[in-house]
């Protein structure tokens, strides 16, 4: 195969260029990332170099630059990540969300069209996969778990692009035939993860003696995953999954917020005890509430661990411990990160401070 992964500079993208491209060598693996503050080409040093890898700098909205890579690469196959991902940001401006996840993802999946329409006689799979999230879904109660038939209903900004953006891909199989099928995950977590996410926002603020901003009282539920569960489930999806169809995937590992961070807070204890025996829990702060925050996500993985035989390695217990190590060990990495683009916004918006 010929992939183009789009969002490849991201947090799951990086993820997901290390492990495509060391398990298959034979494939082209064509990265295009528009590099925004939520992109960076450090985090993809360690592909640097490798035959079956090309970085190519570019926006999905740009049609003409489209078209040119997926000629060149002679593309059969689409991971499409590129997207704007931080639900707090939307709330502030939701313009580069429309921009970018639904013009964006319509100017991709016209030029994939145009592609794979010239490709049509070759026997070759042609696949668009397009990756997105259980937030198009909405919120639950106390009880009960998104399927594949939950009806969308999204109630961020964010969430909403992300639906807007799932619903075209749709049209584009039921309308034009082109081969997509979607992924709908949950919340991932691991290294390269931007510190705006809960999770190494929380680990950095810790070490650099900040208060942990929690938002309302807390008691939101996540369903979290390591970002290689992910990745591996992307893979089986691009290379066996139906088209036309959906395929869920999450970590049945949900957590109340308050209590995430207060396990972050203990593993921090234990791998880096602050002056004077203090625990890290007592910098805990909460703080008013995001607005439309969804109360509780949790996902019925059944379909894809049927159909495709999915199901997550990594237990949260390591998967937790291994991520608050490598962000201790990478603390370069989030200086680099934190500057720039990222810090302008940061230091002007950040919700909860
Ligand atoms: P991220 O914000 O870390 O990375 C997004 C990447 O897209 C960045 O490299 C950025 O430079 C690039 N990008 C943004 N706009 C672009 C444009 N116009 N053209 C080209 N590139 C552009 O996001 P992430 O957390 O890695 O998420 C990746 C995808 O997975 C997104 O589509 C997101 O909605 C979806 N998703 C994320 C999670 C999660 O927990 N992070 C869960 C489920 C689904
Ligand atoms: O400072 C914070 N305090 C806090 O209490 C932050 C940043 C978050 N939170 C809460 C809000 C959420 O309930 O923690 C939870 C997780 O927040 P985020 O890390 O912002 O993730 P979430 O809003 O759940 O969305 C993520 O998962 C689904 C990704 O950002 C999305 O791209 C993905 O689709």
């Amino acid at each position: 195969m010929n992939i183009l992964i789009t969002g490849g500079a991201g947090f799951i993208g990086v993820n997901l260029v290390s492990y495509m491209v060391n398990k298959y060598p034979d494939y082209k693996i064509v990265v295009l990332d528009a590099l925004t503050y939520a992109g960076n080409l450090q985090s993809l040093k360690s592909v640097e170099g490798k035959a079956n890898y090309t970085f190519v700098k570019g926006d999905i909205c740009d049609r003409t630059l489209l078209d040119k890579a997926f000629n060149e690469h002679q593309i059969n196959a689409v991971m499409h990540l590129a997207a704007e991902s931080h639900v707090d940001r939307s709330i502030l401006s939701a313009e580069e969300f429309l921009r970018t996840n639904v013009m964006g993802t319509y100017t991709l999946l016209e030029a994939a069209r145009s592609a794979w329409k010239d490709a049509e006689a070759g026997t070759k799979r042609w696949v668009f996969l397009n990756v997105s999230t259980d937030e198009v879904y909405g919120t639950l109660g106390s009880t009960g778990a998104f399927t594949e038939q939950t009806p969308y209903s999204p109630n961020s900004p964010y969430s909403a692009s992300k639906a807007s953006a799932d619903h075209f891909v749709r049209a584009f199989y039921e309308t034009h035939g082109l081969p997509t099928l979607t992924t709908n995950c949950s919340n991932n977590y691991g290294p390269f993860q931007l510190p705006e996410k809960l999770i190494p926002l929380m680990i950095l603020n810790a070490t650099e003696g900040k208060a942990l901003p929690v938002y309302g009282k807390g008691d939101n539920v996540r369903d979290w995953l390591y970002v290689e569960d992910h990745c591996r489930a992307l893979d089986l999806a691009l290379h066996k999954g139906r088209f036309g169809q959906t395929y869920n995937i999450g970590g049945e590992n949900e957590w109340t917020n308050i209590k995430l961070v207060g396990r972050i807070c203990e593993l921090l204890d234990e791998l880096r005890p602050a002056a004077g025996g203090r625990g890290y829990d007592s910098q805990i702060t909460f703080v008013p509430d995001r607005p439309g925050h969804d109360l509780r996500y949790a996902i019925d993985a059944t379909k894809i661990k049927d159909e495709l035989g999915w199901h997550a390695q990594h237990s949260f217990e390591q998967g937790l411990k291994d991520t608050v190590l490598w962000y201790l060990d990478n603390l370069g990495w989030c200086e680099d990160v934190r500057s720039g683009a990222y810090a302008e916004y940061y230091d002007k918006n950040y919700i909860g401070r």
